[in-house]
């Protein structure tokens, strides 16, 4: 059943304090089912930036892939015409919205990587305070099998924390940047977020919010996520002396806007 996007004055309040809010069921079954199939091509023949991560010696694999929209019919419709990028924006406060990438996480039943504690920022060449991920959830989702956790009010921190590799490398060390307190040894100091998903609901979080994952070595459900991630009004184009390399050059000079072939604008609102 399609629903109309709604987003409240409450969704956009618990955004802009908490930096991650849940929005339950905004995502019809007809772009979940295209999605599932075209995430399992994707496992089957990754793209060029498709990778393990997690570890080799894992039961259950944990995949990811990237910028799937540039290659993919059933990605590239999603990002472009589904209800995310208006939800950015609602949420954003943005009057347009660049999509930035696509990301695909699964984490197969048997995995025990967890997802690292980590903010985005750091591992992106954009800068700005209007920049999110929508999380999507294909499966039903908790965590015995890898629901997302955030630490409430983090991207207000004012902290840029050195981002880690996802396969516990540190190819993305940038040594000038503050390593990201030990979360779980200190989990009385933080307030946490995270929510049960059904397939359709969606978690929105900043750029700046601290997340992580466990792994999924409870359940006997595959956990299928889709991080699409937008940039609004205030983002630029920036490099950073250590961070996750676009697809490819996107022929921007630091402090463009991102509009450009590689970051679409995708949504604009009223002006
Ligand atoms: O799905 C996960 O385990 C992690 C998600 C994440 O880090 C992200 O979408 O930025």
């Amino acid at each position: 059943m399609t629903h109309p996007i709604e987003i409240t004055a409450e969704d956009r309040d618990a955004y802009a304090r908490d930096g991650a809010v849940c929005l339950r069921g905004l995502f019809d079954d007809a772009w979940l089912d295209r999605l599932r199939v075209a995430i399992d091509r994707d496992i089957e023949k990754p793209g060029p930036m498709g990778m393990r991560y997690g570890r080799k010696t894992d039961e259950g694999t944990f995949f990811g892939d990237m910028y799937m929209w540039t290659y993919d019919p059933d990605f590239r419709d999603f990002a472009l015409e589904s209800p995310a990028a208006e939800i950015a924006g609602a949420l954003m406060g943005s009057k347009k919205v660049n999509l930035f990438y696509d990301h695909l996480l699964v984490k197969e039943p048997g995995s025990e990587s967890l997802t690292p504690w980590h903010h985005d920022l750091p591992y992106w060449c954009v800068e700005g305070d209007q920049v999110c991920s929508i999380w999507l959830a294909l499966d039903p989702v908790d965590k015995t099998s890898g629901a997302v956790e955030f630490v409430r009010g983090s991207h207000r921190w004012g902290k840029l924390f050195r981002a880690q590799d996802f396969r516990m490398k540190t190819i993305f060390a940038d040594p000038s940047l503050e390593e990201i307190p030990d979360i779980d040894a200190d989990r009385d100091s933080y307030e946490f977020l995270s929510w049960d998903t059904e397939p359709g609901d969606c978690i929105v979080f900043h750029a700046l919010t601290v997340h992580g994952a466990p792994g999924n070595a409870a359940s006997d459900r595959r956990r299928r996520a889709l991080s699409t991630r937008w940039a609004g009004d205030d983002a630029v184009y920036i490099e950073r002396p250590a961070m996750s390399e676009p697809l490819r050059d996107p022929g921007l000079k630091p402090g463009d806007p991102l509009d450009s072939e590689l970051f679409p604008v995708v949504w604009r609102g009223a002006a």
